[in-house]
């Protein structure tokens, strides 16, 4: 598929996907949603990639929601495809094996707010505004906000931010726990991809397997979280990773991990 809307580029293990329509502030429209689709396809089948970033291009926006333009033209039947379009593509987003990183260079408000919260953490711009307008629009989050944010962040913070429709600085969002780091604009990408290659020097099973025991294990009770995790420790021991992570210890030496997930 030939991208317009997004832009794709994969290296050392790192894939960064760029949402692309800056003159409309990178507004969630359908071409864009099945680009996303689509790319996040190739992304799960590609061995070679352990971790995503995700960013808008411009100065201005990360994603500033889903294309209003688009949204006030659809009949009732292109709105519950483009709501089935735009959930399920989110949800392939945060179940996506690998960590993914939302590098928020601007507004992340409704739909592009719901975005990075799919993803694992978020790095912001000092310039990055974040909010869940729709109940100024007469609508509600539909793209996960009204469960994602209040996991994240408690019950009580994400009522506010629902209710009201506010937007917060970056500032306001790392206070309440919704952003992990705060970087001047120009230093936004070297720090995402920093952290990314870090994590793309693990092994791929076992990031893979951090990541599907915490979200499974936040979604559990404790006693079975716990199980969750024996079992994927358990899982991970056996990979060629772990002996090659435990191997390079004993011999003195940095690990260098090749396995893919089923090695
Ligand atoms: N959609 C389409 N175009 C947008 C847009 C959007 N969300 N946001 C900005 N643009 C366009 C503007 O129309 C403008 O285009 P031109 O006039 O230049 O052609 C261009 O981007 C630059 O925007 P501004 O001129 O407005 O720039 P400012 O700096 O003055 O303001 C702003 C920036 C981000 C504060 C402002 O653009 C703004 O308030 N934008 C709208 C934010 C918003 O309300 N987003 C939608 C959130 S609601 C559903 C599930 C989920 C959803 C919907 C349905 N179902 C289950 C059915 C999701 C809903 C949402 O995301």
């Amino acid at each position: 598929m030939v991208y317009t809307s997004i832009e794709l580029t994969c290296g050392a293990g790192i894939a960064t996907l760029t949402f692309n329509r800056p003159k409309a502030l990178n507004a969630l429209n359908t071409i864009l949603l099945e680009e996303f689709a689509d790319a996040l396809e190739g992304i799960k089948k590609d061995e070679s990639i352990r971790v995503l970033i995700l960013t808008g291009s411009g100065e201005k926006a990360f994603v500033a929601g889903a294309d209003i333009t688009e949204i006030a033209t659809l009949t009732p039947l292109g709105a519950k495809k483009f709501a089935q379009r735009g959930q399920d593509v989110i949800g392939r987003l945060q179940a996506l094996a690998i960590p993914a990183i939302a590098a928020v260079n601007g507004y992340a408000l409704g739909g592009g707010c719901e975005m990075a919260l799919a993803c694992d953490f978020i790095y912001a711009s000092d310039k990055a505004i974040f909010g869940l307008p729709e109940i100024s629009l007469g609508v509600i989050p539909g793209f996960g906000g009204t469960q994602r944010l209040p996991r994240l962040i408690g019950a009580n913070r994400a009522k506010e931010m629902i209710f009201t429709g506010k937007h917060l600085t970056a500032v306001e969002a790392k206070e309440i726990g919704l952003v992990n780091k705060i970087f001047a604009p120009e230093e936004l990408m070297a720090a995402a991809n920093e952290t990314a290659q870090l994590i793309a020097g693990k092994g791929k099973a076992s990031l893979c397997a951090a990541k599907q025991t915490l979200n499974q294990g936040l979604n559990a009770d404790l006693a079975t979280g716990l199980a969750i995790e024996r079992d994927a420790f358990a899982l991970c021991l056996a990979s060629q990773d772990a002996k090659e992570g435990t191997g390079a210890f004993l011999e003195k030496r940095k690990p260098v991990f090749t396995g893919g997930l089923n090695d």
